[in-house]
């Protein structure tokens, strides 16, 4: 994977600062499409009393992913070492396979796309691509 350099970290950031007071519906919006375009990933979700587009757990959960994305934001730096608890929880507790991070990261980087369409740059989608790519390897980490 190719590392993100200086000038993407401030591309992320700058970013990541415009639509952060929309990331609740923009997680909401990534968890939508993932669970109805890639229906695997529904399976980790069973215990929720509605899984459908727009119900109340997938709110909740939206708004609680783009926080754990907010987090890598700050953590930029270094990813491994600040999402290692979360790597640690989805690993061992959620048992989540490290390909659904994969997944989720284009769900969102389409949804950006979608939403932001005037900001989302080629040099925005490119480091918005290589940071959540980041995010996803550093959530595999406790698998190794
Ligand atoms: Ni994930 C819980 C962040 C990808 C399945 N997840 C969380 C929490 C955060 C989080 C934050 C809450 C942790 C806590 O309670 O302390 N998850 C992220 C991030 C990504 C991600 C930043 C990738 C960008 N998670 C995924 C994927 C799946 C997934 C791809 C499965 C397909 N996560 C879960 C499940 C939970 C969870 C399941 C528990 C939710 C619940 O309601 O029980």
């Amino acid at each position: 994977m190719t590392s993100l350099t200086a000038k993407d970290k401030d591309t992320v950031k700058a970013f990541w600062g415009k639509i952060s007071p929309k990331a609740a519906a923009i997680g909401t919006d990534a968890l939508v499409r993932m669970l109805s375009v890639y229906p695997q990933t529904k399976t980790y979700f069973s215990h929720w009393k509605d899984m459908s587009p727009g119900s109340a757990p997938v709110k909740k959960h939206g708004a609680t992913v783009m926080a754990g994305v907010a987090d890598a934001v700050a953590k930029i730096d270094d990813l491994t070492a600040g999402l290692l608890n979360l790597s640690e929880l989805h690993a061992f507790k959620l048992r989540v396979d490290p390909a659904n991070f994969k997944i989720l990261a284009h769900n969102i980087l389409v949804v950006l796309a979608i939403s932001f369409p005037k900001d989302f740059t080629p040099e925005v989608h490119v480091a918005m691509d290589k940071f959540l790519a980041a995010v996803a390897l550093a959530l595999s980490e406790k698998y190794r």
